[in-house]
C-alpha cells in the first residue's frame, strides 16, 4: 500500500475531519492545500521556500510534462522528486482535465482522446493506459485516474454518457497501473450537478476499492451554492476511511465550506496565478496591489499575516516592483499568497481539533470580503 490515511479527529461542531496521510515522501496533515506546480515548478518559488511555507505536498500535471520535457527525461532524471529537487510528497493530475481545457480540436472516443498540443499544434493521443504509463514514469506519490470532466452547463444525457465512460476508463487505469506499492491511484467522481449521476459515479468507483477519491467536475463555472450542494450529497457516498480530494478549488471560502462538507485535500492555481498579475489574498479579501491607493502605503500586504514578505516589505514597494515588471514583485506576491492559504489551512486544522470550525467560519466571514461567483 502506497499511502495510509489516519483519521485523527472529527470536529464535533461541523463534522469536518482532521487526518494524517502517510506517503512514501512524508506525512501530510489534512485538510491540506496543495500548491500547483504544473511544469514541475511552483512558479516563482524554490522548493526551499515552499518548505519554509510549510507546504507538505505539491501537484503537477501529466498533460504538461508529457508535452515537455516528456516522461522519459523525467524518468531518466530519477523521477519527478529528483528532477525538481522536491523530497516531500507529489500528486500528479492525469491530464483528463487539461486536455479538455487547454487543447484545441480534441476528439473524445472510447479508446481515448485525440488532441492537438497547445504548444506545437502537433497531433497527440491520451488514453487511460497512456495517462497511467506517464504517471508511473513520473513517480508521484498520488496519481489520478484519467477522467472526463464535463463542462458546465451540460445536458443530462451527455453527462450520463460521460460518467459511464469515466468509470470504464477508471477500470482501465487500475489494470494499467504498475506501481501500486508506491503510488496511490485515486478515482475521480464525476456527474456534473445531477444527483443520480454523482451517486452512480461514486458507487461504481468505490467498487474499485481505490486508496482515495476525488470529486471532479466542480468549480467549472457553476455558482458556489450549487457546488456546495453537490458536495453535500456526494461526499457522504465516499468511504470515511480514505482521503477525499476536491479538485481545482482554492478560494478561502470554498476551502472552509469544502472542509465542513468532509473534504481533506484541495489544489488550485488561484493563489499563484493571481499573484502574478498583482492580486494579493488577505484576511479582508483580495487586493489589487497596482492600484494608486497603495502608492504611499507603507504597511504590510496583510496586517494579520506574519509571513516573511509581510514582516519585511511594504505595499508601496511591492506595488512599485509589480508596476515595473520586476521579477521580485511576483516572487513576493506568490510567497505571501501561498503563506496566506497554507496558514488558513493550519487555522482550519486547529479549529477542527478544538471542535469550533463553524465559529471559525463565522469569524472569518465577518472580516472577509467575498468575490462574486
Ligand atoms: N478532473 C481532473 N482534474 C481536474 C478536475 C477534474 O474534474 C477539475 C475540476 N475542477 C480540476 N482539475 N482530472
Ligand atoms: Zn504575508
Amino acid at each position: 500500500m502506497a499511502i495510509r490515511f489516519e483519521l485523527v479527529h472529527v470536529c464535533r461542531q461541523s463534522g469536518a475531519r482532521l487526518g494524517r496521510l502517510h506517503t512514501p515522501h512524508g506525512v501530510i496533515d489534512t485538510p491540506v492545500f496543495m500548491p500547483v506546480g504544473t511544469l514541475a515548478t511552483v512558479k516563482a518559488m524554490t522548493p526551499e521556500e515552499l518548505k519554509a511555507l510549510g507546504a507538505q505536498i505539491v501537484l503537477s500535471n501529466t498533460y504538461h510534462l508529457y508535452l515537455r520535457p516528456g516522461p522519459d527525461i523525467v524518468r531518466e532524471a530519477g523521477g519527478l522528486h529528483r528532477f525538481m529537487n522536491w523530497d516531500r510528497a507529489i500528486l500528479t493530475d492525469s491530464g483528463g482535465f487539461q486536455v479538455f481545457s487547454l487543447s484545441p480540436l480534441r476528439k473524445i472516443e472510447e479508446e481515448g482522446v485525440t488532441f492537438r498540443s497547445h504548444l506545437s499544434g502537433e497531433k497527440l493521443f491520451m488514453s487511460p493506459e497512456k495517462a497511467i504509463e506517464i504517471q508511473n514514469a513520473l513517480g508521484a506519490d498520488i496519481i489520478m485516474a484519467f477522467d472526463e470532466c464535463a463542462p458546465y452547463p451540460a445536458e443530462y444525457e451527455y453527462v450520463k454518457q460521460s460518467v459511464a465512460r469515466t468509470t470504464r476508463w477508471a477500470r482501465r487505469c487500475v489494470a494499467a497501473h504498475r506501481r501500486a506499492e508506491d503510488q496511490a491511484l485515486f478515482g475521480i467522481v464525476q456527474g456534473g450537478v445531477y444527483r443520480d449521476l454523482r451517486e452512480q459515479s461514486a458507487r461504481e468507483l468505490v467498487e474499485l476499492d481505490l486508496p482515495g477519491y476525488a470529486v471532479g467536475g466542480l468549480s467549472v463555472g457553476e455558482p458556489k451554492a450549487v457546488m456546495y450542494e453537490v458536495l453535500e450529497y456526494t461526499v457522504p457516498l465516499l468511504p470515511a476511511d480514505k482521503p477525499r480530494y476536491l479538485m481545482g478549488v482554492g478560494s478561502p471560502d470554498a476551502l472552509i465550506e469544502g472542509v465542513i462538507r468532509g473534504i481533506d485535500m484541495f489544489d488550485c492555481v488561484l493563489p499563484t496565478r493571481v499573484a502574478r498579475n498583482g492580486t494579493v489574498m488577505t484576511t479582508e479579501g483580495r487586493l489589487v496591489i497596482k492600484s494608486a491607493r497603495y502608492a504611499r502605503d507603507f504597511g504590510p500586504l496583510d496586517p494579520h499575516c506574519n509571513c516573511y514578505v509581510c514582516r519585511n516589505y511594504t505595499r508601496a514597494y511591492i506595488r512599485h516592483l509589480i508596476k515595473a515588471d520586476e521579477i521580485l514583485g511576483i516572487r513576493l506576491t506568490t510567497y505571501h499568497n501561498l503563506a496566506f492559504l497554507l496558514n488558513l489551512m493550519a487555522e482550519i486544522r486547529r479549529a477542527i481539533r478544538e471542535d469550533r470550525l463553524l465559529d471559525f467560519r463565522d469569524a472569518f466571514y465577518a472580516r472577509y470580503r467575498m468575490e462574486e461567483d
